[in-house]
């Protein structure tokens, strides 16, 4: 991409209305703009780095044997009235009529409508398991949207549901979620801890969220350190073996959040692995049994043929609220520092003098060749001076950054400069491109 055709509308200031750093560097770097509180259009950039976590997420849910469809934004008020929850959801709910003087709303989440689509197709125990899934977008009224997108009012939600005959078979479908999530998180570049949680108005008894640790979060929690620590299972794992082993591993060890905190259970770990943080709450999983399918009668017969109602969970993941997780963790005072998995692009090339021959020939070849390569560079073609040109860079994050001037030039020499270390060699041109060409940087 030529930044001369993007559009990356940069600010040199800090806007005064935001008061974290992600939400800072998100309005800075030109990602989001708010169009009313909690609402945002995506801009460029921010569409692009929100694409590829949701294909992370994607790939870990299918890898998990979910199977994805989309269900859409905006439900009839009746499936509600169903479960019992389209009075008791209370202010979060948009309420909609149509002109036909229809209630409707714009989900906030799907239990009612999956519970619905289930119960019309799947009668016996031959149909489940079963684990559905879509990435959608939610719209919850909060009574206080913050800090960008990680309290938005309309936000982008990836949301599981899973059916079992029973509640043994459940709770193998929960494992596969929480062991999905582990490995999804740190693809994602974050450290995201399970803790056992309060399951609100989704309701159930058996719940974790998974909490990224950061100063600016909106959740106390209070865990033992070693979790922190412990990477995730990893790609291989065999998602039809026996999960339960890996669960355990990480749930014997206290982790809890605010509303299940329990200080005197806390107090057993030993004082110094004793972790009391905040954290922000980038997924949230959840067993609640019949609690919906009891009341809308989602049946499946049993191998006796007796009616009973199916075994549900839910899983969601903030996609939107990840974008301001990753930066929240991966950021130093001049900009974004994206995990490479997400980068909006791989690679920059810096013009210095836009319009001298050789600067423009020398950048056009590298444009070519880690075009050609894979890498999907950013080209400042742009006139602006070059310590503009830095500033945005580092600001957005390009993770190398190939920089070409005239002067350089005369002794065969550009500028490679890594984002993360801040290091720069001094290379000829071939070398710099064939570093990057080669992944001779690559540090996952
Ligand atoms: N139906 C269940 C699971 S699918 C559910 O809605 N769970 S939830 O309420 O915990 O939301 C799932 C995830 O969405 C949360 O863990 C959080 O990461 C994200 N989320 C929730 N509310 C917001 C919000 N206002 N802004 C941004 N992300 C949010």
């Amino acid at each position: 991409m030529r930044l001369s055709r993007y559009f990356l509308p940069v600010l040199k200031e800090t806007p005064s209305d935001a008061q974290i750093v992600s939400h800072q560097l998100m309005l800075r770097a030109g990602m989001i703009r708010q169009q009313a509180a909690g609402i945002y259009s995506w801009l460029p950039l921010g569409h692009k780095v929100l694409k590829k976590i949701e294909q992370i997420v994607r790939e870990e849910q299918d890898r998990a044997g979910a199977v994805e469809m989309l269900m859409p934004t905006v439900q009839p008020a009746d499936l509600w009235r169903e479960s019992g929850r389209y009075d008791d959801y209370g202010d979060e709910m948009l309420r909609i009529t149509d002109r036909h003087k229809r209630d409707m709303l714009y989900g906030p989440t799907n239990e009612e409508m999956i519970t619905e689509i289930f119960r019309s197709y799947c009668k016996s125990y031959k149909d489940v398991p079963k684990l559905l899934y879509h990435i959608q977008w939610k719209f919850r009224d909060e009574r206080r949207p913050r800090f960008g997108v990680m309290r938005g009012r309309e936000f982008l939600m990836k949301d599981t549901y899973s059916f079992d005959i029973d509640e043994d078979s459940a709770r193998k479908s929960y494992n596969r979620m929480f062991v999905a999530y582990l490995n999804t998180f740190s693809r994602l570049g974050l450290k995201a801890v399970p803790m056992k949680a309060d399951t609100g108005p989704i309701g159930g008894d058996l719940s974790h969220e998974f909490i990224v640790l950061a100063e600016t979060g909106e959740s106390e929690v209070f865990c033992h350190a070693d979790l922190v620590e412990m990477g995730a299972p990893g790609l291989d794992v065999d998602f039809e073996g026996d999960l339960q082993p890996l669960v355990d591993q990480r749930t014997a060890l206290y982790a809890a959040t605010e509303e299940m905190h329990d200080p005197a259970e806390f107090a057993k770990v030993s004082a110094d692995r004793q972790l009391s943080a905040r954290g922000i709450e980038v997924g949230h999983i959840f067993y609640f049994g019949t609690k919906y399918s009891e009341p809308m009668k989602a049946l499946v017969q049993d191998r006796d043929g007796r009616p009973q109602p199916v075994h549900m969970g839910s899983y969601g993941v903030g996609v939107s609220r990840l974008l301001g997780a990753i930066i929240e963790a991966h950021h130093d005072e001049k900009g974004v520092i994206w995990p490479e998995s997400v980068a909006p692009f791989g690679a920059g090339i810096l013009n210095l003098r836009a319009g001298d021959d050789a600067a423009d020939a020398a950048c056009e070849d590298a444009y070519a060749k880690l075009s050609a390569g894979g890498l999907d560079p950013l080209y400042d073609d742009t006139s602006e001076r070059p310590g503009g040109k830095f500033a945005t860079a580092d600001l957005i994050g390009l993770p190398y950054q190939i920089i070409i001037g005239p002067r350089g030039l005369k002794e065969g020499k550009v500028e490679l400069k890594v984002r993360r270390t801040g290091e720069t060699h001094e290379l000829s041109p071939e070398d710099a491109i064939n570093r990057l060409t080669e992944g001779a940087f690559l540090n996952g």
